[in-house]
């Protein structure tokens, strides 16, 4: 009896040595891109959905980053992988609102109060079904990543209320809910791609830009800029994308590592910004600029004259969406 049990298990353990490791995995290598710089916190997400996913496909899935938007921005690298021609992007949602409409949302000026409530409609319900909507356009949106809350950079002067954008040249986002939010403010502004920026102040094309400190920090708009306005007008996920023509071809154990593992980078990612955000802060004031952070009551005065951008993009967006949003939103507040 014993003699039987000891060469059942012995044999138990062939068939398992024998069977291929990670069988259900491919050797694959995913081309990610990203405008940022490595150096950015998508950096680091990376970095932690890289070890996941070693220890799930025993190395076979591994990720290729491209940084500073070597492989197009962040708009062209969509398409290519709509088109199935490039695995993955890290993108802003803001320039994807010509491919789906409903993203506006996410750029309604001071739609969120902090991280917690983002997080909330972006890991709940609500970003389940942005997510199905992405995926009708060809994008599997793997998790919500972040890029975070903006704030005001300029050249020419301190902006504390309202009436200091008159006539600043403002670069915006290619997405027409940021042309309006800053037009309706009185600024001169002017959509261009990310990878244009730096260079566009430093040779005064333009005055302003708007993006978070990390990426004010890395990708150096510091160093052509003289004022900041901690303004938070607006917070900006980044969607982790996986071209759907690419994604439909791998097995059910790659797309579901894939999903894992970029939830794992997500959680990371956040916390890396959540701390990096106030180190970039300092550096930037380090840098000899002056830092203005808005009073509560001009915080105030710019909210309610921003309103007016609900109502004009409500259709575009879709009402039942910004009605939904701000439900939920509602109901986090109680
Ligand atoms: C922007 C966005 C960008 C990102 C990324 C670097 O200002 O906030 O920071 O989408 O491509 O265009």
């Amino acid at each position: 009896m014993r003699k039987l049990l000891l060469t059942t298990t012995a044999l138990a353990f062939a068939v398992t040595a024998a069977a291929p490791a990670f069988a259900q995995f491919n050797d694959r290598t995913i081309r990610v891109s990203n405008g940022v710089n490595a150096d950015h916190p998508v950096g680091n997400g990376i970095t932690a959905m890289q070890a996941c996913l070693d220890q799930k496909s025993g190395g076979k899935l591994k990720l290729q980053a491209f940084w500073g938007g070597a492989l197009g921005g962040d708009l062209q690298a969509t398409q290519a992988l709509r088109s199935g021609v490039q695995e993955a992007v890290v993108t802003s949602s803001s320039p994807l609102v010509g491919i789906e409409p409903a993203l506006g949302v996410f750029d309604l000026p001071f739609l969120f109060a902090n991280a917690q409530e983002a997080y909330q409609i972006l890991d709940g319900e609500f970003g389940d079904m942005m997510n199905e909507k992405l995926e009708a356009a060809g994008l599997i949106n793997l998790a919500y990543w972040e890029n975070g809350f903006r704030n005001l950079s300029n050249s020419v002067r301190p902006v504390t209320k309202w009436e200091d954008f008159e006539g600043m040249k403002v670069r915006v986002m290619q997405n027409n809910i940021f042309l309006d939010t800053f037009q309706n403010l009185g600024a001169n502004a002017t959509p261009m791609a990310f990878g244009e920026v730096f260079s566009a102040l430093e040779t005064k094309a333009i005055d302003a830009q708007e993006n978070p400190y990390v990426t004010i920090d890395t990708s150096k708009f510091f160093e052509v800029q003289n004022y900041i306005t901690e303004t938070n007008h607006a917070y900006t996920p980044f969607l982790f994308l996986f071209s759907k023509p690419i994604f439909d071809t791998y097995t059910q154990e790659e797309q579901a590592a894939l999903r894992e593992c970029a939830a794992v980078g997500r959680d990371l990612q956040r916390s890396v910004i959540g701390d990096l955000n106030k180190q970039s802060l300092e550096k930037i004031k380090a840098a000899g600029l002056q830092v203005n952070v808005l009073s509560e009551e001009e915080q105030q005065r710019i909210r309610e004259k921003s309103m007016v951008v609900y109502e004009k993009h409500k259709d575009t967006i879709g009402a039942d969406i910004v009605d939904s949003i701000l439900a939920e939103l509602a109901e986090i507040r109680k």
